[in-house]
């Protein structure tokens, strides 16, 4: 058994909850009328899952319906996922019935052509970028993860690990804030326990976060040190079962010490292994701040304001429009955070980049 709101199950989803089950189809609200209830997908295996709800933890399988429905890949079920279940109480199982609008999302590229992407974690709240304090260190890879991470609709947060064998830890955290301005950086080791009630302190109860990435910068270790346990290197988390009995059972969503999620997918620990070899993106939006000075308006959406100096930038090829919309789509995060129960996190990701607050709430026009 586990309280909805220890599973993450906040206001927020409490009212997409809510607009979910009153915009479903009328035949299926009439079949599993008073039935629905939201479970959270611990465990995705081919079309077998396994949900926690606050009613207990079910295998579970889509409904016909719900399958038909799925048309691109991006649509099934993922750990992570907050879905709505009818239980089969008498079989002890039960039915996915759909998958709530996700937070965020990690994905990659399925072989075989298909343009389509799986994806790997839903809901993540942050994504801890692990790099180690050693030759791995590469700040240029940590772009690419920030901007892997802001693009999925997580917050990063960058984790420096193995201080204890860096000769100059503050020299590694100098370069990697310089390399995604803005983000938290936590210098931690895993062996003498060095940082870790920061990281900690920074992972609310509730929240859900990933490990982005790649082989040997002990992420592996650092989950170990999080779940407080040996979780990660037995794959394994007890449970009960309606019986009473124990049974150790698989999966991917994972209890952190002090109530917090960890999502360790295997596709999750790829994305971080392919982050290294595609296109580098900076997270930094100093150029479209120091144009959007420029625009008329202060207020300027950069969308179809006249005198609007960013989009004359887009026209004349001095900014790419891609960018723009990067930049846009992090404001209107910074925004949703404001709104969301995330409003602590926008607050303490606002505090670090005050430059950017200032652009989305300066109230007065310049002209
Ligand atoms: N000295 C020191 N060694 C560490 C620390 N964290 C991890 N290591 C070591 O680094 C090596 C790699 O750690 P893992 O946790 O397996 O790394 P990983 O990122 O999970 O690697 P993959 O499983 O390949 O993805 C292991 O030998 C760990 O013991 C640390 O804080 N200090
Ligand atoms: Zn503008």
């Amino acid at each position: 058994m586990q309280d909805l709101q220890d599973l993450g199950f906040d206001e927020a989803w409490s009212s997409t909850w809510e607009s979910w089950i009153q915009e479903l189809q009328e035949s299926t609200a009439r079949r599993y009328a008073g039935q629905l209830v939201p479970a959270r997908v611990a465990l995705a295996h081919k079309h077998l899952y396994r949900v926690v709800s606050a009613e207990g933890e079910w295998l579970a399988e889509l409904s016909g319906q719900a399958r038909a429905g799925m048309a691109l890949l991006s649509d099934w079920p993922t750990v992570g996922d907050w879905v709505a279940v009818a239980p089969r109480q008498a079989e002890g199982r039960a039915t996915i019935v759909g998958v709530l609008p996700r937070r965020s999302t990690f994905g990659r590229k399925v072989a075989g052509g298909r343009r389509d992407t799986q994806i790997v974690a839903a809901n993540a709240d942050i994504a801890l970028l692990v790099t180690s304090m050693s030759r791995d260190f590469e700040p240029r890879r940590l772009e690419r993860y920030a901007a892997l991470a802001w693009d999925s609709g997580a917050m990063p947060a960058v984790v420096l690990t193995k201080s204890d064998e860096a000769d100059d830890p503050e020299l590694f955290e100098a370069q990697a804030m310089q390399a995604v301005p803005g983000v938290d950086v936590f210098r931690v080791s895993a062996m003498t326990g060095e940082g870790m009630d920061e990281l900690r302190a920074r992972i609310a109860p509730g929240m859900t976060v990933v490990l982005v990435g790649s082989s040997g910068v002990g992420k592996s270790t650092l989950a170990n040190a999080l779940t407080g346990t040996e979780q990660m290197l037995t794959q394994a988390a007890r449970s009960d079962d309606d019986r009473g009995r124990h049974t150790t059972t698989h999966r991917e969503l994972l209890r952190l010490q002090g109530g917090a999620w960890l999502i360790d997918t295997p596709g999750m620990r790829e994305v971080g292994m392919t982050a290294i070899d595609s296109e580098g993106l900076s997270n930094t939006f100093e150029d479209i701040e120091s144009l959007a000075d420029q625009c008329r308006f202060s207020d300027c959406k950069h969308e179809r304001e006249p005198g609007c100096a960013v989009r004359e930038a887009i026209h004349t090829g001095e900014l790419d429009s891609n960018r723009l919309r990067g930049y846009q789509k992090l404001q209107r995060e910074i925004a949703y955070m404001r709104r969301s129960e995330n409003a602590q996190l926008a607050r303490q990701y606002v505090q670090n980049n005050k430059k950017l607050s200032k652009l989305s709430s300066r109230p007065n026009k310049r002209k």
